[in-house]
């Protein structure tokens, strides 16, 4: 197998990408407003009708869908296919209140692990490989996702699932896995513990697929670094099936979205204007191929570019640049936007691992910042007159970075919780957003 898994799909002409966009979301507006209560009561109040949508131009006619609407029709109000023809759902990992739950045709599951087959033959996986997955299985999209991709390639796939850290790298040395996939948090902790009990040259590991939380380029350096692996980002979201819904190239300079699948554009989050490639705003999708569970316009939260620049890799569909932050988990901290990738960027530069926690508190109606860094074990044997030196280091770095003044607070290696899945980086006390 090549460097591409479809590649008549994935190198194809943009006027053929357009062909077929236009084509199938006159046919998937058609579906949604026959089998969707809520789409057609949508389209009828702003007098839209399907067929007043020829094609993509005409996509701004349509309403925005929300994460609040989708848990208002919870369970199965957005559902578009009879309950006999859905083989899966899988969910979101949720906050409070209700969760988000999709819902799949074989047909939709087909498709999906096609979109991760091209994510996992992108990163150089063939038939040759040990497709090692240790994102969790279950409601969760990460473990399905990787593994139907992993079998559409026909690599031998290892199903480990998150967790149990000894019996991964004990499968990974035994089994020879040759690419991971897992939250890149949970990449950076395999990476330690690896070389912790001195096993860096037992592994055969050429390749990583990491995704679902955000994660900075000192992040992806660092992972390299350690495993000795090409490490690839890969971007998705269970509402619009899981990831895959764009990955990374070999250039690793942003992730081609599968357009044959989904339609992106980037809106202002406050006006819900469209932007042109290069301005950064929110990621909006709508699913063209999706049967059971179609949306149209789904406002992502995600803050990401486009680009149509030409890729060195050959595939011609667009590229989002990385989630530069949520819409929605972004803090403000004194009134000021913090997002927790720019204590990231700082803490990395300085040679700190990336294992830290930020803790927001109000009293008196004044907000604090607080960060909690792990040392590495060099920096743990340092006096304490040291540390305090180095903790004021990195309060001015924050400050040069944020604007505003941040608490630093180091502590022993390992002092913060591992997380097997998405990393909890954010501990806001403030309870500021209490219906999120
Ligand atoms: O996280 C799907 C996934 C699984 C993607 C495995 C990649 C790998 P959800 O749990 O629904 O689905 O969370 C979706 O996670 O809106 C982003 O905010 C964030 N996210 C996903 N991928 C990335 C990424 C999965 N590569 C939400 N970088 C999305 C940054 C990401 N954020």
């Amino acid at each position: 197998m090549g460097r591409y898994y479809q590649p008549e799909i994935e190198c194809a002409s943009q006027e053929q990408i357009r062909a077929w966009q236009d084509e199938r979301l006159i046919k998937q507006v058609r579906h949604v407003y026959d089998n969707v209560k809520m789409y057609r009561e949508r389209m009828d109040e702003l007098g839209v009708t399907p067929d007043d949508i020829k094609g993509r131009e005409d996509l701004h006619k349509l309403p925005f869908i929300t994460k609040d609407d989708l848990r208002e029709q919870y369970p199965y109000g957005l559902l578009a296919k009879p309950l006999s023809e859905c083989v899966r759902i899988q969910s979101t990992s949720g906050t409070t209140g209700r969760r988000v739950v999709a819902f799949y045709t074989q047909h939709d599951i087909d498709l999906w692990d096609e979109c991760c087959a091209r994510a996992i033959v992108a990163a150089g996986g063939s038939n040759e490989d040990v497709v090692h997955v240790s994102y969790g299985y279950g409601l969760f999209t990460g473990g399905p996702g990787l593994n139907g991709g992993s079998h559409k390639v026909g690599s031998l796939t290892l199903p480990m699932s998150s967790g149990n850290t000894e019996r991964q790298i004990q499968f990974m040395t035994d089994l020879g896995s040759t690419i991971l996939c897992c939250t890149p948090s949970y990449a950076a902790y395999l990476a330690e513990s690896i070389i912790e009990r001195g096993l860096r040259d037992k592994i055969k590991l050429k390749a990583g697929i990491f995704g679902a939380e955000a994660w900075t380029e000192e992040m992806r350096h660092d992972i390299e670094e350690k495993l000795g692996i090409k490490a690839y980002d890969i971007y998705g979201l269970t509402e619009i099936s899981g990831p895959g819904v764009s990955f990374e190239c070999e250039a690793q300079t942003g992730m081609h979205i599968n357009e044959d699948h989904f339609i992106a554009e980037v809106i202002n989050p406050v006006t819900g204007e469209v932007l042109p490639d290069g301005e950064k705003g929110e990621l909006v999708f709508t699913s063209i191929t999706k049967e059971a569970f179609p949306l149209l316009r789904y406002r992502t939260r995600d803050i990401c570019i486009l680009s149509h620049e030409k890729c060195p890799c050959g595939r011609t569909h667009v590229k989002m640049t990385k989630p530069l932050g949520r819409s929605d988990d972004m803090l403000i901290v004194k009134g000021v936007n913090v997002f927790p990738s720019q204590i990231e960027t700082v803490l990395l530069n300085k040679g700190y691992p990336a294992n830290y926690q930020i803790i927001v508190t109000r009293a008196n109606n004044s907000d604090h910042l607080e960060v909690q860094v792990e040392m590495t074990p060099e920096m743990f044997s340092d006096s304490v007159s040291v540390i305090t030196e180095k903790e004021k280091e990195l309060v001015s770095a924050l400050k040069a970075m944020l604007g505003i003044y941040a608490d630093v607070k180091l502590v022993a290696p390992k002092a913060i919780a591992r997380s097997e899945g998405k990393a909890v980086r954010v501990i806001d006390k403030r309870n500021l957003y209490q219906n999120n």
